[in-house]
C-alpha cells in the first residue's frame, strides 16, 4: 500500500472515449482491468469526469466545423472535438466495469461553456482552478499516479499541471491510451517529461 501521501488520479474513463464512443480511444477500454485493480495499493483514489454542457465551445459542431480541426480560442489555439461527454448523457458516464466505489472524490471538469478544461487542475485558459489542487494540498497529499484517458490530452495536460504546482507525479503508460492525432502523443511524453514528470 502506498503512503497517505500518494494518490491515484484516474483521469476520463468514461464510455464516449471507450470504443464504440463519440471520441473514441483505441484501446481505451483494455486498461479498466488493470486500474481497478491498482485503486488496492492506494489510500486515496480520485476519479476525473469530463462533463460538457450541450453546444460547448470545445465542439465542432457548435462552430459548423469539421470534428478535429483546429481553430483559435481567447486562450490559445483548441481542437474542435466530436460532441462528446455532454452532461447526464450515457456517453459521459463512467465505464461500466471501472469500480467507482473507491473514488473520495470525483471531479467534473469541461462544464463552463466558454472554456475547454482538459486538465483535472485549471482550464484550458491555465488559469481558471477546478479546486483539485486545494483538495490535495488541504488533505496532505503530495504524489500523484495517473492512469486514463487520453494519454495525450487530457493525462497529459493534468500530468504537467501538477508536476508544475511542485507534485510528484508518475504517469502509468500501461494504464493509459492515447487519441495520437497529428504528433499529439510525441509531443505530450516530450512536454511531460520536460516538466519534471515520471512516464512509467
Ligand atoms: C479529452 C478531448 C476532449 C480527454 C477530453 O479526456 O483526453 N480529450 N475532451
Ligand atoms: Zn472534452
Amino acid at each position: 500500500m502506498q503512503p497517505a501521501s500518494h494518490a491515484l488520479l484516474v483521469i476520463d474513463v468514461q464510455n464516449d472515449f471507450c470504443p464504440g464512443g463519440a471520441l473514441a480511444v483505441a484501446g481505451g477500454d483494455t486498461i479498466v482491468p488493470g486500474i481497478n485493480a491498482l485503486m488496492a495499493d492506494y489510500p486515496s483514489v480520485i476519479l476525473t469526469q469530463d462533463w460538457h454542457p450541450a453546444g460547448h465551445s470545445s465542439f465542432a459542431s457548435t462552430h459548423d466545423a469539421e470534428p478535429m480541426s483546429l481553430t483559435h480560442m481567447s486562450y490559445g489555439p483548441q481542437v474542435l472535438w466530436p460532441d462528446h461527454c455532454i452532461q447526464g448523457s450515457i456517453g459521459a458516464q463512467f465505464h461500466a466495469d471501472l469500480t467507482t466505489d473507491r473514488a473520495d472524490l470525483i471531479i467534473r471538469k469541461g462544464f463552463n461553456p466558454a472554456i475547454d478544461s482538459y486538465s483535472a487542475f485549471f482550464e484550458n485558459d491555465h488559469t481558471t482552478p477546478t479546486g483539485l489542487e486545494g483538495y490535495l494540498r488541504t488533505r496532505g497529499i503530495s504524489e500523484l499516479t495517473l492512469v486514463g484517458l487520453a494519454t495525450d490530452f487530457c493525462v497529459n495536460f493534468s500530468a504537467v499541471d501538477a508536476a508544475k504546482l511542485g507534485f510528484g507525479v508518475t504517469v502509468r503508460e500501461d494504464l493509459c491510451r492515447a487519441i495520437d492525432f497529428d504528433g499529439s502523443l510525441a509531443a505530450a511524453r516530450d512536454g511531460m517529461e520536460a516538466a519534471g514528470v515520471t512516464l512509467v
